[in-house]
């Protein structure tokens, strides 16, 4: 099989970008050269930003910061309501723009722009909804109540996988709630970086009133990166990549007792159960598992099927793995399109190879590609019968390789769950309400999303998004997620005219 792509992708990379209103000197003649996954080229050369540019950016972001927490969170509302309006308009060149800088499907990239309209939607209402409680207090006159404020500068470092969601995940809700933010996007997405601020300084200019320098983009090296975990004026900063990157920013920030929302690595796994309507977890398992070329975090990873269904299923996920289309992610029919670059498809070639050696049967995992496009990494996804859950199996490699293996009772079908050091999204096949439930209990699934009878990928913007352990426990997106973008100030207040003490101390000084 061959991958054909038939128009200039840098010729159309850049009409979109000129589109979304990017001057060229913004992409032409820098440092950075962006490579598009469709067929490896170097379609645009981005400037990157220095150290000293960097720490200006933060200054000002702070001082934009003290100037947008008095404006009332309802007009921060309503700007972030004009981003959302702007967004809608550029939904179908920015979602080109997205698939072409990271090789997901055209409705993947589509998908990625709703779902920054959803959370500037969510945005927007809840900026009317940053209410706070009014709590009994102890003591005679006396009232309690919580307020929320706005933090800071909020640092916001996204992957190339997610280029502009994640960053629209934070950037809504820090912005409603009264903050600056500083954003280093992945070095390998710059392009939907720079139209995403050029769309919010047309929302800016639009709301009126945003102070110079509110959202920042510091394209530039993990260098940058450090600033945003190191400055003393980014009290919180999201960082969404690997394991590993978390493991380095975590406790730099826990040196300066600043917040984190860290999301990383998942290892999602589905159970199938013997009742599962095996056609509707055929279709949720090839979305889960082979959908943006199995580089989502959100990815079905594992696979743990009971004895009794497990041939009718893998011989039918077998057929689905290959005849599924891969190629050009432009084209309609175009099911996987391509991994981001030569790293991924070694580090996938690497897991395979680790797999087989340990005596798995591996079908699939090939290069796809044509003579043409010798920098451009195309493959068939992956499945991989395994008869036990060691090495490969308990890491993250960021590509469609799907894992599978058969269980006899349902408890040790948990525990393999379980049993990997990541735990961010997970789902359950089953018509029997006390597996489901199961499932979803205290001693069920121990990630973060738990789903039934749908995929681990594809969640919607009004929960809480992310995962626990080695996943980095940060929650975005909806739910109450906002709570971590704000300080929460407890007031007790007196309105009687003596001093009661509370618990009852006595304290006379006449
Ligand atoms: C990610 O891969 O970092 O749930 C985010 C999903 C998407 C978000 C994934 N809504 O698959």
């Amino acid at each position: 099989m061959t991958v054909d792509i038939a128009t200039s992708v840098g010729q159309e990379a850049l009409e979109l970008l000129n589109h979304l209103g990017v001057h060229s000197s913004a992409y032409s003649g820098g440092n950075l050269n962006v490579h598009t996954p469709l067929t490896g080229e170097v379609i645009a050369q981005v400037a990157t930003i220095n150290a000293d540019d960097a720490t200006e950016a933060i200054a000002t972001a702070h001082a934009a910061f003290l100037q947008w927490r008095i404006v009332p969170a309802p007009k921060r509302g309503e700007m972030v309501r004009l981003l959302g309006e702007e967004l809608r308009c550029a939904l179908p060149v920015l979602g080109r723009l997205v698939t072409i800088e990271t090789g997901k499907l055209l409705s993947e990239g589509f998908g990625e722009v709703q779902e920054m309209i959803d959370i500037c939607t969510f945005a927007a209402g809840l900026s009317r909804q940053l209410t706070g409680l009014t709590i009994p207090s102890e003591r005679v006159g006396h009232r309690m109540m919580e307020t929320w404020h706005p933090l800071g500068v909020v640092g916001i470092i996204s992957a190339f996988n997610f280029p502009v969601a994640v960053w629209a995940w934070n950037a809504a809700l820090a912005l409603v709630c009264g903050n600056a933010i500083v954003w280093k996007p992945s070095e390998k997405t710059p392009l939907t970086a720079l139209a995403v601020q050029a769309i919010f300084t047309r929302a800016a200019a639009k709301a009126g009133g945003v102070p110079p320098g509110l959202s920042a983009l510091l394209i530039g090296d993990s260098s940058i990166g450090q600033q945003l975990v190191d400055s003393p004026l980014v009290p919180l900063l999201s960082a969404t990549g690997s394991t590993a990157m978390g493991r380095a920013v975590g406790p730099r920030l826990a040196a300066r007792f600043a917040r984190g929302i860290l999301e990383l690595g998942g290892n999602n796994a589905a159970i199938v159960c013997p009742s599962a309507d095996l056609g509707l977890a055929l279709r949720a398992i090839a979305f889960s598992a082979m959908g943006t070329a199995g580089q989502r975090c959100t990815t079905l990873r594992r696979l743990i099927v009971h004895e009794s269904v497990y041939e009718a299923l893998i011989a039918q996920l077998k057929s689905v793995y290959a005849s599924v289309v891969i190629g050009d992610p432009r084209d309609a029919g175009t099911l996987v399109g391509p991994l981001i670059d030569e790293r991924s498809f070694r580090a996938m070639q690497a897991a395979l190879d680790e797999a087989r050696s340990g005596g798995a049967t591996v079908t699939g995992g090939e290069r796809v590609s044509s003579k043409d496009l010798p920098h451009a990494f195309y493959v068939r996804p992956a499945l991989v019968e395994v008869s036990a859950q060691t090495g490969a199996v308990k890491r993250e490699t960021f590509a469609p390789i799907l894992y599978v293996m058969k269980y006899t009772n349902f408890a040790d079908a948990l525990a393999l769950h379980n049993d990997v050091p990541q735990g961010l999204s997970s789902a359950i096949f089953t018509l029997n309400m006390r597996e489901a439930e199961e499932f979803l209990s205290a001693t069920g699934s121990d990630c973060g999303i738990a789903n039934v009878n749908i995929g681990t990928s594809g969640a919607e913007i009004g929960g809480a998004f992310g995962g626990e352990k080695e996943t980095g426990g940060g929650r975005e997106s909806g739910s109450d997620a906002w709570k971590q973008y704000m300080r929460r100030a407890t007031n007790t207040i007196n309105y009687g005219t003596a001093l009661p003490l509370a618990q009852g101390v006595s304290f006379d000084i006449d």
